[in-house]
C-alpha cells in the first residue's frame, strides 16, 4: 500500500506537471487580471463565506473537494487550458486509484465564465492515447464541438488544441471527451461549466458544483475497470466517496444553489435533501422560467444531464444530501452474496468450523451486524469500508454518494464547524416507562 507521503508526493509532482503551463503564465496573468481572478471585479476568499459579488450579482461557485479553472485575458478573450492526463487520486483515506483527469484532478477544474464571454480553451492531450473534448450543453459553431471523426480530427498523444467559441447563454453545462468515451469517462475525465448570466439576477449566496459519478474499483486493485457497465462500488460526488466528501457550510438564511452534473454510465441518481425543500431552477438546457419551476425533496439527474436546484437554508443543523438508491450510499459493496436474513445459523457454524476454523455465519439478522464485525477485521490492501463513519451518536451508516450540508446560525467561515449543537429537547431519544404508560396505553384504551 502506498504511503500517504508517497501520494502526497506523487500528487504533487502530477499537479506540478498539469500547472506548468499555468506557472510560466502566472506573473502574465497576474498583470491582466489580478493575481488571476476573473476580471469582472469578484474577488473570492477560500474556505470563506463572501458577500461581495461580481457585476451580475452572482455570488463565486463553490466546488466541494475541487477547484475552478484559472484564466487570463487576451484582447478581450479568457483564454484556459486544460491538461488531459493520468492522475493518482484519491476517493477517500485509503483508497486511491489510477485515474485519468484533467489539470491533475478528477473532476477536472470547474471552467467559470460569464453570459456573452468569449473563451479560447487550448487543451493539451497528455494521456497515451488520442481525446477531444466536447461542450456538453454549450450552444456553438459545429467545428468546436468536440466530436472525434465527425466535426474535428482527433487530438493525438502529445498535441495541443484550440478551442475558441462564445458562451451565448447562463446556465451549467459539462465537458468531456468525445473519443474512446467509455474508457476515458469512465477513468474520470469529466468536469463542469459554469455561465454566470451578465445582467442582474436574484441573489444566490451560496453556490455549489457537484459532478455525480460510478466507478468499478475491484477490492485490492487500483484501476477503475471501463468495461463495467452495471455493476459500480464507488459511487461519487466531485470524484470523493462519503466520508472523503467535504461538507456544504452555509449560514442560516442563505439562498443556496446546488448544480448536480451526472457523467456516469449508466445510473441516474436520485438526489435527496433533508430538511429543505428545493426548487428544480435549471438543466444544461438553460435556467427554468420561474412558472415551470417546482418543489422537490429529490431531484433526478439522469446520466448525461444537469440540474440546477436552489432552497433558502432556513432549518439549523447537519442535514444529508445523497443519492437515494441504497446501494449508491455504500462503497465497494460485493453483490451476488447468498441470501442468509431469517436463518438460523445454531448448529451450522460449528459444523463448518472444522473445515474453515474462522468460519461465522453473518447477515442473518440483517446486515448492520456484518459492520460491527468489519471495526475488527483488517482491511483489505487499498480499500475502504463499506459504509460507516463516527459521527456526534455513533456511526452514521452511511458511504458512496453522500454529504452533509451544515447549516448553521451568524458563520462567517466556510470552514467545517463540527456536529450540529441541538437545542435541549429536540433529540430522539429512548422512551421512557412513564411516557409509554402515559402515551400508548392510554391511546390502546381507545382502540388506537
Ligand atoms: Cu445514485
Amino acid at each position: 500500500m502506498i504511503s500517504r507521503r508517497k501520494f502526497i508526493g506523487a500528487a504533487s509532482a502530477l499537479v506540478a506537471a498539469g500547472a506548468a503551463w499555468l506557472s510560466e503564465t502566472r506573473a502574465a496573468r497576474a498583470a491582466a487580471v489580478g493575481s488571476g481572478v476573473p476580471a469582472d471585479g469578484f474577488t473570492p476568499v477560500p474556505g470563506r463565506l463572501d458577500d461581495r459579488r461580481g457585476p451580475g450579482g452572482h455570488a463565486r461557485i463553490v466546488v466541494p473537494n475541487g477547484t475552478t479553472l484559472p484564466w487570463r485575458l487576451v484582447d478581450g478573450v479568457k483564454v484556459y487550458h486544460l491538461v488531459a492526463e493520468p492522475v493518482r487520486h484519491e476517493f477517500a483515506p485509503g483508497l486511491v486509484g489510477e485515474c485519468w483527469g484533467y489539470n491533475g484532478r478528477t473532476p477536472g477544474p470547474v471552467i467559470e465564465s460569464v453570459e456573452g464571454d468569449r473563451a479560447r480553451i487550448y487543451v493539451t492531450n497528455k494521456l497515451p492515447e488520442a481525446t477531444s473534448v466536447h461542450w456538453h450543453g454549450v450552444i456553438l459553431p459545429n467545428g468546436m464541438d468536440g466530436v472525434s471523426g465527425l466535426t474535428q480530427p482527433e487530438i493525438p498523444a502529445g498535441q495541443t488544441f484550440k478551442y475558441e467559441f462564445r458562451f451565448t447563454k447562463p446556465g451549467t453545462f459539462m465537458y468531456h471527451p468525445h473519443l474512446d468515451e467509455m474508457t476515458q469517462m469512465a477513468l474520470g475525465m469529466q468536469g463542469m461549466i459554469v455561465v454566470y448570466p451578465r445582467g442582474p439576477q436574484r441573489r444566490i449566496d451560496r453556490d455549489f458544483a457537484i459532478m455525480l459519478s460510478e466507478w468499478l474499483i475491484r477490492v485490492g486493485t487500483r484501476r477503475p475497470d471501463p468495461t463495467e457497465m452495471i455493476d459500480f462500488n464507488i459511487l461519487t460526488m466531485n470524484s470523493r466517496a462519503f466520508p472523503g466528501i467535504e461538507p456544504l457550510v452555509v449560514r442560516r438564511g442563505d439562498r443556496v444553489r446546488i448544480r448536480l452534473g451526472n457523467l456516469g454510465v449508466t445510473d441516474h441518481h436520485p438526489i435527496h435533501i433533508h430538511g429543505h425543500a428545493m426548487r428544480i431552477t435549471g438543466t444544461d438546457g438553460g435556467p427554468i422560467a420561474e412558472a415551470g419551476q417546482w418543489l422537490e425533496n429529490t431531484v433526478l439527474v439522469p446520466v448525461g444531464t444537469v440540474r440546477e436546484v436552489e432552497f433558502v437554508a432556513d432549518n439549523p443543523g447537519d442535514w444529508p444530501l445523497h443519492c437515494h438508491m441504497t446501494h449508491h450510499v455504500m462503497n465497494q459493496m460485493g453483490h451476488g452474496l447468498p441470501n442468509v436474513i431469517g436463518i438460523d445459523p445454531a448448529g451450522l457454524d460449528e459444523r463448518v468450523q472444522k473445515l474453515l476454523p474462522d468460519y461465522m455465519t453473518m447477515g442473518h439478522t440483517g446486515m448492520d451486524m456484518m459492520l460491527d464485525h468489519a471495526e475488527h477485521m483488517a482491511q483489505p490492501p487499498n480499500s475502504i469500508a463499506m459504509r460507516g463513519v463516527a459521527g456526534p451518536f455513533g456511526r452514521i451508516d452511511m458511504g458512496g454518494m453522500f454529504t452533509i450540508i451544515k447549516v448553521r446560525e451568524g458563520i462567517t467561515s466556510g470552514e467545517d464547524p463540527g456536529w450540529y449543537d441541538h437545542p435541549p429537547g429536540t433529540v430522539a431519544a429512548p422512551a421512557t416507562a412513564e411516557e409509554l404508560r402515559r402515551d400508548l396505553e392510554a391511546s390502546q384504551d381507545r382502540g388506537g
